[in-house]
């Protein structure tokens, strides 16, 4: 997949050794989400699904905030106007960009530059590993305008947090910052700011070389764990370890440790 930067009007996209980085970029919204940003998310995400070149994929914002959830300036209604069908919406657009995320047969990291909030804050808590800069902020913000937590806050955070702060956090829609957000569980690290993209590359280029099919057989068995029973689970890890016994990745990182060199990995 060739760099495609100036391809989308609200996202951008690099591809550059085995990494793609999307940034969301309506910066002046807080990156909040339209529909044109949905389809362009969509559409990159699918190129970046079925590109074996690419390896790990890196999600951030750009300017001063990583993603204000819905763009409430397309759900004003006027007395007279119906209600949208936030259902529809959440079909359409939300639903199908969380799935899409957990399904990825690659890592995907999120880069929380500044403040989540609402299906921002989700969207991020759904990618694989969250890293945050120390000026990021969490907030689960439906409940100040009478939503409920979508794309998937009310599976993710319950496992993350616990149930009383994910309650906490839904109902109040308290700002959580950083700093709470990795006490907490709810982040994977955090970071001085300057150093966050950095070492989100740093991480996401670590990652592109690793046992790219192994990595996506954990994802898998991580997602089904959360609805499997333990003898279901067991039975997984059965089959899913019977797939990565018989990659080339496997047969070379065995290889590498016999031979005391470094593993060449090539995602096969
Ligand atoms: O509708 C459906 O399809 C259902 C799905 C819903 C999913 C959802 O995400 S619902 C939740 C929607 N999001 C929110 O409720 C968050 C709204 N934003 C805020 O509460 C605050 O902006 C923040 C806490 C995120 C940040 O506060 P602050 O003080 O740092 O920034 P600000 O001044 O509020 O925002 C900066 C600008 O971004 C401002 O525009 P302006 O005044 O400079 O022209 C603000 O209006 C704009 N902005 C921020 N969030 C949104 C937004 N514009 C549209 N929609 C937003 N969500």
């Amino acid at each position: 997949m060739a760099s495609d930067g100036d391809a989308f009007e609200t996202i951008t996209v690099t591809v550059e050794a085995g990494v793609a980085e999307i940034t969301l970029n309506r910066p002046d919204k807080l990156n909040s989400f339209n529909t044109m940003m949905h389809r362009e998310l969509r559409a990159a995400l699918k190129q970046i699904a079925g590109d074996d070149t690419v390896r790990a994929v890196t999600l951030t914002g750009a300017g001063r905030g990583f993603c204000a959830g819905q763009d409430l300036s397309d759900r004003v209604m006027s007395g007279a106007d119906d209600a949208p069908d936030l259902g529809e919406t959440l079909d359409a657009h939300y639903n199908p960009l969380v799935r899409s995320l957990r399904a990825m047969e690659k890592p995907v990291i999120a880069a929380v530059n500044g403040v989540a909030a609402g299906a921002g804050c989700n969207i991020a808590l759904a990618c694989d590993l969250v890293l945050a800069g120390e000026s990021a902020s969490f907030i689960q913000a439906f409940c100040k305008i009478g939503l409920i937590p979508d794309s998937g806050g009310t599976w993710t955070l319950p496992r993350l947090v616990g149930w009383q702060r994910a309650l906490g956090m839904a109902m109040l829609g308290d700002k959580i910052s950083s700093e709470q957000a990795e006490e907490w569980g709810l982040i994977w690290k955090r970071l001085p700011d300057a150093e966050l993209m950095p070492e989100a590359r740093k991480l996401a280029a670590h990652l592109a070389t690793q046992p790219t099919k192994g990595l996506a057989l954990i994802k898998q068995a991580m997602n089904a764990s959360m609805t499997n029973d333990f003898a279901d689970q067991l039975d997984l890890e059965r089959d899913l370890q019977r797939v990565a016994g018989r990659t080339a990745d496997y047969r070379e990182g065995v290889q590498a440790f016999i031979e005391k060199r470094a593993a060449r990995f090539t995602g096969a």
